[in-house]
């Protein structure tokens, strides 16, 4: 191995954080600036990497690549995301260490094609064997099928992912893949009927519109156009044009690899064509002669259509949309719904029936790469999750999506603390405390079981009697007033309430990345997510094999009266699992940035990253990271580097390494508290000392090199 090799030769910019000068948002700007203008998309904070989208394709992703960083020493070779992938595997494979890799950063920021990244390295480095081979494949394919059905275009990203997804890939003690879990959390489901112009419905649907072949469509009674389709018309700018056919094929190899039979993937696609099909479904209002408005199907052949696909009765599914059961325990009414009441019935069943069937293909891949319980299993963890939103309107949604960030946040920090200290602690050196922000305040204000914003949403969304986004956010006013970290106008005699960019229907919460307004509009109705039950029932009378299996509640052998718990109470206790289950292993981190809002190659908009520096906390994470000692190194590598400096080690040591660095670091005489001897590591507090030793290197080197010519000129 050449210790003498180091990221540090030939840098451009500093390749670790650690090591700027003077610590500020605008100093590691600069630094990743003047680095993505050199196309060096990533850069440590030590053991964390952080990465710019470059939008385009660079060299550095091939075999020969993956060949070089392979069994490499994170410091030796230039920051790249290869680099932690190799150490994280290396550390599962040969200390026992069960991985995690959390990729965060805002949306278009690169997470998804960094944990793609990963995959594949560890996929080409672990190892080889039909079998084990195979399991590769199924893990690697899983994503085209999870991109198809769970990511759409969005404004801010062409392949955004719409739901979070955390993977465990599972080791033999050999360190070969064995198999895998997925996870995932809270699909944007209400996407499958609306989304804003400019925007895409999930992949799936254009994929099969544009790849089916005419008789599979005809047999799913769908026909080869978007526009035909309300719930991908919105905009017709936004239909085509992202080789849906060709994904479509992908797609389906995909699945095949994977294990679907020909059947299961037949009944997938089925419910696709029903829930387009749904949304073409015209509902009109009536008055009937009571006077009471009630509604009707004005294009029943699609019922038909649907019905047929799914075996069941049109008057079925006709009765669904136009009245309502509403059961006590007393007695059973049946109201008549007017035309909104009716299409919001037709759009719920339609996200829910998409919402269940995504959750069912996650299974049934879990199904193909699922390795039963063995002694010796080793685990490394990819979580790739939506990244903290900050929209014009903030509804829900980012609500839940930026909760989540703030958890991850304050895991980040306590976990970047507790490495810290466990390295200072095996090495045998005192851990002197560092104040940072702790965040646990803002996870509080939104999660605690009392006095929270989910607990007052949970009590509004169970309380009796007229409750109304409008009554959620005066509670929230009334019981979160003196919190430093929340604010809104609705609370009364707030002094704060001035200020004119909070709207009077939006709550804001400080978060540790920066303010969100929160409109309230939709927040009960989204956390209740309440099917009506006579729309479950009517589909677990379908003869379709699967989407009976999609609504067990539809059964009127598990019909209850109890109501299912809220999103928000389902998320928050996935979250906790999730946190729970990273918590027990070994961190590693991909933060990612978006160079610019536009998608474009080479353009490095300042403002914007300076944004998700702050977002990301990256600051806080030098901070806490150079707290006590900035830099570290094992003493062999750091005495091959050095050794020059000085003539008592140099050209040769003959002692041992740490013997030698004391040697040489004692001659050049730093303050006592610039250096600490660890037991395996050499302890540099402050970069100009490393700086420092750096120059000394180079002047020697210079010397040497001069001293070098000068013989050569005298044998010549
Ligand atoms: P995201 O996962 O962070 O957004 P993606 O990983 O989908 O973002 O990246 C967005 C796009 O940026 C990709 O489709 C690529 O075109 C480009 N890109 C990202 N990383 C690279 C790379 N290393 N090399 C070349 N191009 C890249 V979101 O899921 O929206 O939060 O929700
Ligand atoms: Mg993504």
């Amino acid at each position: 191995m050449d210790f003498n090799k180091s990221f540090l030769d030939g840098m451009v910019g500093v390749g670790d954080m650690i090591l700027l000068d003077s610590l500020s948002e605008d100093s590691l700007l600069q630094n990743v600036k003047e680095r993505f203008k050199n196309d060096e998309i990533y850069t440590y904070i030590g053991n964390v990497v952080i990465s710019v989208n470059p939008y385009k394709q660079l060299d550095i992703f091939t075999p020969e690549k993956i060949e070089e960083y392979r069994n490499c020493n994170l410091y030796q070779l230039k920051p790249h995301i290869y680099a932690v992938a190799d150490d994280a595997y290396q550390s599962l494979r040969d200390r026992d260490r069960d991985q995690c890799i959390l990729i965060t950063g805002e949306s278009g920021a690169g997470k998804t094609e960094a944990s793609k990244l990963v995959m594949s390295y560890v996929a080409a480095v672990c190892g080889k064997g039909a079998e084990v081979n195979q399991v590769k494949e199924q893990l690697l394919q899983s994503n085209p099928v999870l991109e198809a059905f769970g990511n759409a275009k969005t404004s801010r990203n062409d392949n955004s992912s719409r739901f979070g997804k955390y993977m465990d890939i599972e080791f033999d003690f050999k360190g070969d893949p064995v198999g895998g879990v997925i996870s995932n959390y809270l699909l944007e489901k209400s996407r499958v009927v609306n989304h804003v112009k400019g925007e895409r419905n999930f992949h799936v649907f254009y994929q099969l519109l544009a790849g089916g072949d005419v008789e599979f469509l005809k047999k799913l009674k769908l026909k080869p156009d978007c526009t035909a389709y309300s719930y991908l018309n919105k905009d017709s700018s936004s239909l085509n044009g992202m080789g849906d056919a060709e994904n479509f094929r992908t797609v389906k190899n995909a699945m095949k690899i994977i294990g679907f039979s020909d059947a299961e993937a037949t009944s997938l696609y089925e419910l696709v064509a029903v829930i387009l099909n749904l949304g073409n479904v015209e509902i009109k209002g009536q008055f009937q002669a009571s006077g009471m408005s009630s509604c009707y199907i004005t294009n029943m052949q699609v019922i038909r259509d649907i019905c047929s696909l799914i075996g069941l009765d049109p008057s079925v599914m006709e009765n669904v949309f136009s009245a309502r059961t509403v059961e006590t325990k007393q007695e059973k009414v049946v109201t008549a719904l007017n035309a909104s009441q009716g299409m919001y019935a037709r759009d719920a069943l339609a996200k829910n029936m998409y919402d269940r069937l995504f959750s069912w293909l996650v299974q049934r891949i879990n199904e193909s790469i699922k390795v039963s319980e063995f002694q010796g299993k080793k685990v490394m963890g990819v979580l790739d999750i939506y990244g903290f939103e900050i929209l014009e309107k903030n509804s829900f949604e980012q609500f839940i999506i930026n909760y989540c960030n703030e958890k991850l946040q304050q895991i980040f920090i306590q976990m970047t603390l507790r490495e810290e200290q466990e390295e200072y602690a095996r090495e045998g050196i005192a851990w002197t405390r560092v104040d940072f922000f702790d965040n646990e305040i803002i996870c509080n204000l939104i999660e605690a079981s009392t006095k929270s914003i989910l607990a007052i949403l949970d009590e509004e969304c169970l309380r009796p009697g007229t409750v109304t986004d409008a009554t959620f956010l005066e509670k929230l006013g009334q019981q979160l007033k003196d919190h430093k970290h929340f604010k809104s106008k609705a609370s009364q005699n707030d002094k704060r309430i001035t200020d004119v960019t909070l709207p009077d229907n939006a709550f804001r919460i400080e978060h540790y990345a920066g303010q969100v307004n929160y409109n309230t509009e939709g927040f009960l109705d989204k956390n209740n997510d309440l099917l009506y039950r006579d729309l479950s029932q009517a589909m677990w009378k379908s003869k379709h094999e699967l989407l009976r299996s999609l609504f067990p509640d539809g059964d009127p052998k598990n019909a209850s009266l109890k109501r299912p718990p809220t999103v928000s109470c389902q998320f928050k206790t996935s979250v906790s699992t999730l946190m729970k289950n990273l918590y027990a292993k070994n961190p590693n981190y991909i933060r990612c940035l978006k160079p610019n809002g536009t998608k474009k190659a080479a353009l490095f908009e300042d403002q914007l990253v300076k944004t998700q520096i702050r977002y990301l906390g990256l600051l806080e994470n030098v901070r806490v990271r150079r707290a006590g000692f900035a830099y570290r190194q094992d003493y062999a590598s750091f005495l091959d580097r050095y050794k020059l400096v000085s003539k008592q080690t140099w050209p040769q040591w003959k002692g041992d390494a740490r013997a030698g660095v004391e040697v040489f670091l004692s001659e050049i005489k730093y303050p006592a508290n610039e250096i600490a001897y660890g037991r395996t590591k050499i302890f540099i507090r402050t970069p100009s000392t490393l700086f420092d030793l750096e120059e000394r290197r180079k002047k020697k080197l210079n010397e040497l090199a001069a001293l070098i010519q000068k013989m050569f000129r005298g044998w010549k």
